[in-house]
């Protein structure tokens, strides 16, 4: 594909429904008793992977425009699956799957894609397997494929050496449907908490206490409506945009605000980004929501790090964009799970960026960018298969001179088919 330069982004703009929070709303509907709508779901190529596994298993799911919705027979309605359940290129898919196959009495096969084969299973099986989950699998099931035969859990209190919502969520889920007991899982620093929120909302009860959460089994869930917010990954990369091209003026409705996810606002904020937030006070319960408004910035480098990470683990390729034209340096620190994504993130966007002449190099757990770099064409870069490196080379075009091309440009539809249209409609 090829991009070239604007001369400003202007105007308003709907992004798609959260990622996570589709993922959730088909994975615990299917478990549940009773129908569960879904509202604003989105129909990127991952969440429809997560949906192709519960049909699988028997659960009837039907897919409108932009609604899901999902006949939930409780966790007994789930069937052995007569083939292979595929999780495409969904990190989340995969490994929150494990945890309720994990609980579930039948035998299942599981893979995904190129990029899933590469990506740590380990994490989730074996705490999986302390639980008393059979699994077997590439390199002692260290990757996909993956097999299993689930059933007759025991619940285990585990301390996760990383902070992720993946290994969190597979743990809980797996706990859930563990007979009676309890399963508690502690990280080192909180990630999004998407899962505890929506299990609350389905009826489950479940203690959170600190950096440590904590699940009865054998509890049932019911099936309730849901309206899923605008995605604040999706969001970032024109939050980026708007703050990095001339003369421009974006503003987002719907945005998701949980605050485990605005790690990205924090860093606009502090770079010094002409950001306006107004709050959807209706929405100030579950998962809450704002419009945002950005304008063309002047921004300087920060330092981030520490729990902020877990906050903004996948706007880190846009935010190292976005400080290619900071005055300053930022350092990105304590980022090592950016290795193990779609693709080695620390390279890839290193690697790319400096096809533009950016001043950026890479660091063990993270990487440092020294602004502001004019960025130049006309170059040849790519996405390999990361939606979010196509999303940020594409941003990246925006300001690039002589423009760009961009090969893989079709990974972007793992978590935003309509972004080509959107960005178009805003530099028009
Ligand atoms: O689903 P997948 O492929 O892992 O997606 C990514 C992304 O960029 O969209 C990561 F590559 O998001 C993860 C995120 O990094 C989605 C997620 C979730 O929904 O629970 C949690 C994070 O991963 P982790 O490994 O930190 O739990």
């Amino acid at each position: 594909m090829k991009l070239n330069k604007v001369d400003s982004l202007k105007g308003e703009i709907t992004v798609p429904g959260d990622k996570s929070i589709s993922h959730r709303a088909v994975m615990f509907g299917s478990l549940a008793n009773g129908e569960t709508v879904i509202r604003n779901f989105l129909m990127g190529a991952d969440c429809l992977s997560t949906v192709s596994c519960f049909r699988k298993m028997g659960v009837a799911i039907e897919v409108g425009d932009e609604q899901v919705t999902v006949q939930g027979k409780g966790i007994d309605g789930l069937k052995e699956p007569e083939e292979v359940l595929d999780t495409g290129n969904s990190g989340t898919t995969t490994r929150l799957i494990l945890g309720i196959l994990a609980g579930l009495p039948f035998h299942t096969v599981l893979t995904g894609d190129e990029s899933i084969a590469k990506r740590p299973m380990a994490r989730v099986t074996e705490p999986l397997r302390q639980m008393g989950a059979k699994i077997e699998g590439r390199a002692n099931g260290q990757f996909t494929p993956l097999s299993l035969r689930g059933g007759d859990l025991k619940g285990i209190s585990y301390h996760s050496p990383m902070s992720s919502a993946q290994v969190k969520s597979s743990i809980l889920l797996a706990g859930l449907l563990a007979k009676g007991e309890t399963t508690s899982v502690t990280e080192p620093e909180k990630s999004r908490d998407h899962t505890e929120r929506m299990l609350k909302a389905f009826g489950a009860d479940l203690e959170e206490d600190g950096l440590a959460v904590s699940i009865k089994g054998g509890q049932s869930l019911t099936g309730i409506e849901i309206h899923v917010p605008g995605d604040i990954s999706s969001a970032a990369f024109f939050l980026a945009a708007g703050a990095i091209v001339p003369d421009s003026i974006i503003t987002l409705k719907n945005v998701g605000m949980n605050p485990t996810r605005t790690g990205m606002i924090e860093v606009l904020q502090a770079m010094g980004a002409d950001l306006e937030i107004r709050y959807d006070e209706a929405s100030l319960q579950a998962e809450p929501m704002a419009d945002l408004t950005i304008k063309t910035s002047s921004l300087k480098g920060i330092d981030i790090s520490g729990d902020l990470i877990p906050r903004l683990i996948d706007e880190i390729p846009i935010i190292a964009l976005m400080a290619t034209q900071a005055e300053g340096t930022t350092v990105i620190r304590n980022a090592e799970e950016l290795k193990v994504k779609e693709t080695n993130r620390i390279d890839t966007v290193v690697n790319e960026l400096k096809k533009l002449g950016a001043d950026i190099e890479p660091a063990d757990d993270g990487m440092i960018i020294r602004g502001k770099s004019r960025l130049s064409g006309p170059a040849s870069v790519k996405s390999h298969g990361d939606h979010r490196i196509g999303m940020m080379l594409a941003v990246a075009s925006c300001i690039t001179e002589g423009g760009l091309t961009l090969l893989e440009s079709e990974a972007v539809n793992v978590s935003y088919p309509d972004f080509f249209h959107h960005l178009q409609q805003l530099s028009k």
